[in-house]
């Protein structure tokens, strides 16, 4: 009886270790939930977003896009294709790429297409380091969420230099100051004049089209006869199994 009561109390006393162990974590890990909590209020927006763009390795190529640092702005309008005004009262020229003039070809065109990404929205501007005006306008780089995303908080993903580039209403402009960016920004040049609209398709010009190594308008592709098709002139040797009609495929 006496060996069974001491079991008992043995068990009781486990327990009880176990449950004052079970609250001190308790405490020690919501004293680990407000320091974090405190250290997260205390950085400041831009920091907040630093951290999110570069901890989101699906959304972000970081190399490419999601500078950090830099400034929360909100653009009040575009100027042109390449200058916007901020709400502050700032104007900022891109950094990197020339647009065509108001007056020019795909000038309206390109003001346009930098309105329907960033007017209106908050953006980020991101200074070259030693860089920062040019003729009144201080020269930055653009980041911002995409305009078609439905997320509360959506992430910067877009840069603004890159994409007006790349869709053909502008053209890279070096002017030495931004090496690391301008890799970047000429690599997206490559997709400009196959794109429909811009200074590269009607009026301005006549956009590529992909595949087309031989010039002729068409992709090259489709300029060959179907291996099925009625008038097909097989080369010699070259039919292995009906899957090589065409020397170029073997
Ligand atoms: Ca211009
Ligand atoms: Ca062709």
């Amino acid at each position: 009886m006496a060996r069974k009561n001491n079991a008992a109390a043995g068990c009781l006393w486990l327990l009880g270790l176990f449950v004052v162990v079970a609250a001190c974590n308790g405490i020690t890990g919501g004293g680990d939930a407000e320091e974090t909590t405190t250290a997260q209020a205390q950085k400041s927006p831009i920091e907040l977003l630093d951290e999110r763009c570069h901890n989101d390795d699906i959304v972000y190529e970081a190399d490419r896009t999601c500078f950090k640092g830099g400034e929360l702005v909100t653009v009040k309008r575009a100027v042109d294709g390449d200058t916007v005004e901020l709400a502050d009262g700032r104007l900022v020229r891109l950094f990197g790429f020339d647009a065509p003039e108001p007056d020019q070809c795909a000038g309206p065109g390109a003001t346009e297409y930098v309105r329907g990404q960033v007017e209106g929205r908050q953006v980020k501007i991101i200074a070259e380091s030693g860089v920062d005006k040019v003729k009144d306008e201080f020269l930055r780089y653009i980041q911002y969420p995409d305009p078609a995303s439905v997320l509360e908080s959506p992430l910067f993903t877009e840069d603004l230099g890159r994409n007006v580039v790349s869709t053909g209403w502008a053209k890279v402009y070096e002017n030495g100051a931004n090496s690391k960016y301008q890799k970047a920004i000429t690599f997206s040049a490559e997709y400009a004049p196959y794109h429909p609209e811009g200074m590269y398709a009607p009026p301005c010009g006549k956009p590529k089209v992909y595949g087309d190594d031989d010039g002729n308008g068409t992709a090259d592709w489709e300029e060959h006869v179907s291996v099925n098709g009625p008038n097909v002139n097989l080369p010699d040797g070259a039919l292995t199994g009906g899957f090589c009609a065409h020397r170029r495929w073997c």
